[in-house]
């Protein structure tokens, strides 16, 4: 791996989260010491730490804000809630998973309820552990919460969700795609780089733009998953592959075929690189991480 190259600096983003994730979630509470234990099971089995990532590669790039305490906490809580999505999508009654970053679910290892609450336990906390970051005025933090919070909530990952589980209430158009996409995936990736903004001060339409390029961002992020779905393997993803299609989901794929999909990847890759443009970005690094959204594929 190249010195200064995304995947150097995503590793080094990843070590220093899960440095601090493994701190925030110890306790010493003999009773909450299991429910603790399968939080972890959840975070500490890997991920990539994309969400994260971004709030640092922002922070330090727009900001100055290197090794900034308070941004390292909410990015943690940021992984936390994404961790529980997670833990919540692979339960049964969602998409019933066995197997997420390359171990057995969380409610194989234990059970139902240990999931669902261990899943309740991570957001609560990671709100907690959010409202708590040092160094940020208050009045910023509560403008990153309601963002933070719009996008996981009714208007959201939650949303998006809804419409993807139940999607025999809905029509398979392009529309109910689009919306499931832009709030299930993209919105949470989306407000990992406006929260960042907000959370420094920034000027509202600098934080409206780097909403919009995360929007791109995880559109993009989105479409290339379905795509690597069903052509790479499940050992490469870390999770059953092969699941959108037996489970008939509605995916760019299923909707559109591999050609096109990877066509509109192409063209969501170029929207999001012009509202990069469009920000005052020091280095190169948010196009970078495009850049390796898009690789993915490969
Ligand atoms: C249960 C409310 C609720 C929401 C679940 C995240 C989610 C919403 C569902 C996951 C289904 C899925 C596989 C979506 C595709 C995009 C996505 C979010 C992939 C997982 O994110 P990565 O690739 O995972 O960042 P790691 O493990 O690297 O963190």
């Amino acid at each position: 791996m190249q010195k200064n190259s995304i995947e150097f600096e995503l590793s080094l983003k990843k070590r220093e989260i899960d440095k601090n994730l493994k701190t925030l979630l110890s306790s010493k509470d003999r009773f909450a010491k299991p429910l603790y234990e399968a939080m972890n099971y959840s975070v500490s089995a890997g991920g990539k730490r994309i969400r994260p990532a971004i709030m640092l590669l922002v922070g330090e790039d727009l900001f100055s804000a290197k090794r900034h305490r308070g941004l390292i906490q909410a990015a943690c809580a940021v992984e936390m809630i994404h961790t529980y999505s997670l833990i919540h999508d692979d339960l049964p009654a969602m998409d019933n998973d066995d197997f997420r970053r390359g171990i057995p679910t969380l409610h194989k290892r234990y059970d139902e309820a240990v999931a669902i609450l261990a899943g309740d336990a991570l957001f609560s906390y990671a709100l907690e552990i959010f409202l708590k970051a040092e160094g940020f005025k208050d009045k910023d933090k509560i403008n990153g919460l309601s963002l933070l919070l719009q996008s996981v909530g009714t208007r959201g990952m939650v949303a998006g969700q809804f419409v993807d589980t139940k999607i025999e209430m809905y029509d398979r158009s392009k529309k109910t795609l689009s919306y499931i996409h832009l709030k299930k995936t993209a919105a949470l990736i989306s407000a990992s780089f406006s929260v960042t903004g907000a959370l420094f001060g920034a000027k509202q339409k600098t934080i409206e733009g780097l909403s919009a390029l995360g929007e791109s961002a995880g559109l993009l992020f989105q479409i290339v998953d379905d795509i690597i779905d069903v052509t790479q393997t499940s050992k490469t993803l870390g999770k059953t592959a092969g699941k959108d299609v037996e489970q008939n989901k509605l995916t760019y794929v299923s909707l559109y075929g591999i050609d096109r999909a990877q066509k509109m990847a192409s063209k969501e890759a170029a929207k999001a690189y012009a509202c990069a443009d469009k920000l005052n970005f020091k280095t190169n690094f948010v196009k970078e991480l495009l850049a390796y959204f898009h690789r993915r594929i490969k």
